[in-house]
């Protein structure tokens, strides 16, 4: 049985990818591919027309979307289970991928995360109006979240699923940020799971170099 992935390894699609195969303790061969290079990747291309990472290649049946690509982890790799049984657990775990991926991923990631913390890392000036943007942008989806973890079904940190896969990478990276850790402080459920899921073997092994020990 053969597991590659590729990836990147700063990015949070790939890491969510890699806390699945974490948690399910699966080996795999990890083959880098950057989607920002100018130039094309062809490889990359060839197995993902949209130029995104990550790609999951198992025994050669290629897959990309992040998504499908822990459906199917789950699927053919059952034990421990990432999705949860109850309808209602299972219903809240997709709420939880759904709003991370269409109204998280910018605002904490490409806009408060990149300009406050990644910018500056590569020497670029930060655009503070992409960061006022992406905080404005991230009260509704803090809001959503913490409701959730209020509730106690999901995000409670210890009935781990796809959602805590999905979601720890980005506040990961959006409590780099002094205003994305600010933000985060004033949810109180959603920080308590932060402070249990960020705990996990699966959330230290993937944490990218740059990123140094979680202080
Ligand atoms: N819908 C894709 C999104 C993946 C994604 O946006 N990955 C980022 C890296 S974290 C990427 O490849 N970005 C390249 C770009 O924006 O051009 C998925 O679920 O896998």
């Amino acid at each position: 049985m053969t597991l590659v992935l590729t990836g990147l390894e700063i990015s949070v699609y790939t890491r969510i990818v890699r806390m699945a195969l974490a948690e399910k303790y699966l080996r795999y061969s990890f083959v880098e591919a950057d989607p920002f290079a100018e130039a094309p990747d062809p490889a990359l291309l060839r197995m993902n027309p949209f130029r995104r990472v990550p790609v999951l290649s198992h025994d050669g049946f290629a897959i990309f979307e992040t998504n499908a690509i822990l459906r199917y982890l789950d699927a053919a790799f059952p034990e421990p289970a990432l999705v949860p049984h109850t309808p209602r657990a299972a219903a809240r775990m997709a709420q939880v991928m759904g709003i991370v991926d269409c109204y998280g991923y910018w605002p904490l990631v490409r806009q408060v995360f990149s300009h406050r913390v990644l910018a500056p890392l590569s020497g670029d000036k930060p655009v503070e109006d992409q960061i006022g943007q992406g905080l404005q942008a991230a009260i509704p989806v803090l809001g959503a979240l913490e409701r959730i973890a209020e509730e106690g079904i999901q995000l409670n940190g210890h009935d781990i699923s796809l959602a805590d896969m999905f979601l720890a990478p980005m506040i990961d990276y959006f409590q780099m940020a002094p205003e994305g850790r600010d933000m985060l402080e004033v949810h109180g459920c959603l920080c308590d799971w932060w402070h249990q899921v960020r705990r996990r073997r699966s959330f230290e092994a993937t944490r990218p170099a740059f990123a140094g020990p979680l202080t």
